[in-house]
């Protein structure tokens, strides 16, 4: 690995608000503007927004919502709403506030003021999480990018609030030359980040024509974050992957091949999971990962079957799926955990054929064909394999022994 001098650390400046050591408390602010965002309401959101200061290892201890058109450009909310706020602490004792929606640099910096605690936005707060969660070299490389981004257009703030706090006064002063030393020292880390990511594309890019050249297809999993995918892939692909009860609990993708006794093939990639209001940044720097999507045969769309807010989560995917240029990709919707979902007659869901009564019966935003699967309960898994077998070998004439050559030549081992 290349070495790299680290960012001196007296000057080494904040990334995103790290939650981690010991619990916080946070108070969470939205806006309910009467918009929605791709079908959340202003309150669902806010549920979410609590999930993941959750996730972050933070408490919620109280929360508002503001009924406005429009954020207030100085102070996001209202001067009012914010006094109420500010009048809270002592109560409720937040050492942080989060806004559930993206602040300019210079909100936050008028509301850390006003409030005299740290304040985080939703993308903050997901990029603390994703660099937990961030395992491998490509996922931190990949972290560290978008925090870094989201980070530079927030320094001046940073300083000027510190220099404010500590009295300084003067806009060329040793305020103003570490600024610019922190800017430049950012933008040399920043365009290293990406030569390195671009290695990293590139390697990824040679085992994806790897395994072009197998002529195997390829069947993605994406789908809302905690909708299952892990857990279908080790359902279906018997693969030791990491499930757990989490929001972004997998960052790096992963490929096995799943096959039939006669010997057809294909490989199944499960990779990060989606949320509504992702992080710019993170998008653009998941790049490498998310280009894993990109040579897909067929994307599986899985679904958590019993999410409150199941068709706004499947409008998030789709969306992106469309974002990322993937909606000319064919798609196949699988209804995950539903083992936690009952029958018309109010009888839970315990063998095939339920699965059947459901995927006939279902009321779901959906055109075309649905199938439902436990992944955790293993309902339905046997009916999904053929059915993506079928879906490639059901008429074609690719010839299975030449697939398993191919397979073993792409470095894939039998499962
Ligand atoms: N009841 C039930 N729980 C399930 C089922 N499938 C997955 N889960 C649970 O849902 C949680 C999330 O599962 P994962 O497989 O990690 O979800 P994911 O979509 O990979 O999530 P991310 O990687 O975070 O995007 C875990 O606690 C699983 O045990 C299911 O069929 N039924
Ligand atoms: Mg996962």
């Amino acid at each position: 690995m290349e070495f790299e001098p680290a960012l001196p650390a007296r000057r080494a400046p904040r990334l995103a608000h790290s939650t981690a050591p010991r619990e916080e408390c946070a108070y969470l602010v939205g806006l309910d503007s009467g918009r929605r965002t791709d079908g959340f309401s202003a309150t669902e959101s806010m549920r979410e927004l609590g999930q993941l200061v959750n996730t972050a290892g933070g408490r919620v201890v109280g929360a508002t919502l503001q009924r406005r058109p429009h954020p207030d450009p100085a102070h996001y909310i209202g001067v009012g709403k914010l006094e109420e706020i500010v009048g809270l602490r002592k109560e409720l004792g937040y050492t942080m506030v989060v806004f559930d929606d993206p602040l300019s640099p210079s909100q936050q910096l008028n509301l850390e003021q006003a409030l005299g605690v740290k304040v985080l936005d939703r993308s903050a707060l997901i990029l603390d999480i994703f660099a937990s969660r961030a395992h491998t070299r490509e996922a931190a490389l990949q972290v560290e990018l978008a925090q870094h981004e989201y980070l530079l257009p927030r320094l001046r703030g940073q300083w000027q609030h510190l220099e404010r706090m500590e009295g300084a006064i003067g806009s060329r002063g040793p305020g103003e030359t570490q600024l610019e030393t922190d800017r430049r020292l950012i933008g040399q880390r920043i365009t290293r980040l990406k030569k390195q990511i671009q290695q990293v594309r590139q390697q990824r890019e040679l085992q994806r024509s790897r395994r072009r050249a197998t002529g195997i297809p390829v069947v993605a999993l994406v789908g809302y974050t905690n909708a299952g995918k892990s857990s279908l892939m080790r359902a279906i692909a018997g693969a030791d992957v990491l499930a757990m009860d989490a929001v972004f609990a997998t960052l790096d993708p992963v490929t096995r091949r799943v096959g039939s006794q006669s010997g057809e093939w294909f490989l199944l990639t499960d990779t990060v999971g989606f949320m509504q209001k992702l992080p710019t940044q993170l998008i653009s720097a998941f790049r490498a990962t998310l280009e894993e999507l990109d040579t897909a045969d067929l994307l599986l769309h899985v679904v958590d079957g019993t999410a409150k807010t199941i068709a706004a989560q499947m409008t998030t995917v789709l969306h992106t799926v469309e974002e990322l240029g993937l909606a000319g990709t064919p798609m196949l919707t699988v209804v995950n955990k539903a083992d936690g979902l009952t029958l018309a007659d109010g009888c839970p869901v315990t063998t095939e054929t339920d699965l059947e009564t459901l995927a006939t019966g279902h009321t779901l935003p959906i055109d075309g064909e649905v199938i439902f699967t436990s992944a955790t309960a293993g309902l339905g898994i046997q009916a999904l394999r053929q059915r993506l077998l079928w879906e490639f070998y059901g008429e074609s004439g690719l010839n299975p022994r030449y697939a398993e050559v191919a397979l073993a030549e792409a470095g894939f081992e039998a499962v």
